[in-house]
């Protein structure tokens, strides 16, 4: 059968003013993991709009579309587009598990939740000639599935093609994030077994792993393991953490051992009412301070993420917080305008008090204000935003935050990494443009070097997802 399986682009890839070296980092796990519940002899093509223009002169049997939020309105005309060409198409993801109703007249199938297990039910119901219109997950285990396809991934066309997801979801449940209305339903973090991650590591060539998993150090007895079989492998890697689970215990220190140079924690807010409006129960009372100066003493990198426009936050939030994050040394940062997607508590919230401006999910993007503010106008959250980024990455604040670290080769990695991935713009287009951004991953490799007050081998973390 000929499968044609799409990530359509983001609208904010498609800006021109918008960063191609964004959409250029991961290659579309999601779609290549379905892909291993086809047959071997399905001729399967992947397509994934960031990174090329899609041929839509084909004449596929099946099409499946993957959908996010900023993505829906072209997934649905991709999905039109198909199915007046007599092809069967399914639509799944974040945005049809939120909005079920929204998708199905676009589709032929749509699918709820994950789906390890709704998948390969729909590929015999669909050979079988009975396929369901609606598929929901109902089993939520990764233990036993199939290797992920990645001989269908175009790995030259991605700075970060060895990106790996080794659990599902995260043991919080923080009011803005679209997890619990993902895992509706059922258990909403799972993990893979620790000998799978270990082999999926195992058949990635290079050095530089990026661990997309929500919460890498979420379960202490398989992220133990995990770096524990990681010690000898010789791989640098980069994943997410919260500050409680830096706190906790000595995972941190096992996961640096195994190779982790950079770590993307949601600080979130800097105000303890807006922790509480959020649910992030596990960010309160924490001492950020303690978990920051852990993670430099080890060498390990900080990619910081914050939201603005939380309800307790006045006109100072901005510059208080990028004051912080310099002072800190944060290597890079990410923030956002707070965003009610679809499905989640603070959607729900915003939809009871009247405060949502519109449904137009395009602009559902976390950099435009899509519902009426509280503590700020919508136009001084909008400034505000914008301000953030451009002063936490001026030169004077990636240089007096590189000044922050003790060491001098931190130092020098730190604004060298800073520098380069937000201030090389047009270097970055060309590379893309002339379809170089994996030559660049040597380099990428190269550039690590021991940056350690303890002793060990440490090195720089490239890229954020900032
Ligand atoms: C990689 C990534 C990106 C990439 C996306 C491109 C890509 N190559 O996938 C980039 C960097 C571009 C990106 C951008 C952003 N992202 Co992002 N991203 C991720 C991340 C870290 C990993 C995605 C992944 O590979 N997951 C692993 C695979 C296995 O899971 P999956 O993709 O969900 O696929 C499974 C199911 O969904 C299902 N499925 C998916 N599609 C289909 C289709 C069919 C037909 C079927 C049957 C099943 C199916 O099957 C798969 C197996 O179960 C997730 C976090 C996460 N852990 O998922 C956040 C995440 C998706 N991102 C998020 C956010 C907030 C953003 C940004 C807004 C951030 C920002 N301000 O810049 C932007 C824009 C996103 C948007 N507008 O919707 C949020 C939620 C977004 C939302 N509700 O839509 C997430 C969940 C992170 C979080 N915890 O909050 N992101
Ligand atoms: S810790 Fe992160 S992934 Fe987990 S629920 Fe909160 S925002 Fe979502």
């Amino acid at each position: 059968m000929k499968i044609k399986m799409i990530l359509p682009a983001l609208t904010e890839a498609k800006s021109p003013y918008w960063r191609p070296i964004k959409y250029s980092l991961f290659p579309p796990l999601g779609l290549a993991t379905l892909a291993a519940y086809c047959n071997a002899e399905d001729e399967i093509e992947l397509q994934d709009e960031h990174v090329e223009v899609l041929n839509l002169d084909d004449e596929p049997q099946l099409v499946v579309i993957q959908v996010y939020i900023t993505n829906a309105f072209r997934a649905y005309a991709l999905a039109d587009h198909y199915r007046n060409k007599g092809a069967y198409v399914c639509l799944g993801g974040l945005h049809v598990s939120s909005l079920p109703d929204e998708a199905l007249p676009y589709a032929d199938s749509i699918f709820i939740g994950p789906a390890e297990d709704t998948f390969p039910q729909f590929l015999k119901d669909f050979r079988k000639g009975d396929a369901k219109r609606v598929y929901v997950n109902s089993k939520r285990d990764i233990e036993g599935i199939p290797p992920v396809r990645r001989d269908l991934i175009k790995r030259h066309l991605y700075l970060v093609p060895n990106s790996i997801v080794v659990s599902r979801g995260c043991p919080h449940h923080c009011s803005f994030c679209y997890k619990d209305a993902f895992f509706e339903g059922g258990k909403s973090f799972y993990t893979q077994r620790v000998d799978a991650a270990l082999a999926e590591i195992d058949r990635l060539p290079g050095k530089h792993l990026y661990f997309l998993d929500d919460h890498l150090l979420g379960n202490y007895k398989f992220a133990s393991a995990l770096f524990e079989g990681m010690k000898g492998m010789n791989r640098v890697f980069q994943g997410a953490s919260t500050i409680d689970a830096i706190l906790r215990g000595d995972l941190i220190e096992k996961a640096a051992m195994a190779g982790l140079r950079s770590v993307f924690v949601g600080f979130e807010t800097l105000n303890e009412a807006n922790l509480h409006q959020s649910n992030k129960k596990q960010n309160l009372g924490k001492d950020y301070q303690s978990a920051i100066e852990r993670l430099h003493s080890l060498g390990i990198m900080i990619n910081g993420s914050f939201v603005f426009g939380l309800d307790d936050d006045d006109k100072d939030v901005f510059s208080r917080t990028v004051d912080w994050a310099v002072q800190n040394a944060l290597t890079t940062a990410t923030f956002h305008i707070l965003t009610p997607y679809p499905g989640t508590a603070l959607f729900k919230t915003m939809e009871q008090q009247g405060r949502l401006l519109h449904r137009n999910w395009d602009q559902y993007d976390t950099r435009q204000v899509v519902y009426k503010t509280v503590g700020l106008s919508a136009e001084e959250l909008k400034k505000g935003y914008d301000w953030s980024y451009k002063s936490f990455y001026s030169w004077s604040n990636i240089m007096k935050a590189s000044l922050q670290h003790e060491n001098i080769k931190h130092k020098i990695k730190h604004f060298t990494y800073a520098g380069g991935w937000k201030k090389f713009e047009p270097l970055w287009n060309f590379i893309i443009k002339t379809k170089g951004l994996n030559g660049m991953l040597p380099l990428l490799e190269a550039i690590l070097s021991k940056v350690n007050n303890r002793g060990k081998e440490v090195a720089t973390p490239f890229p954020a997802i900032a």
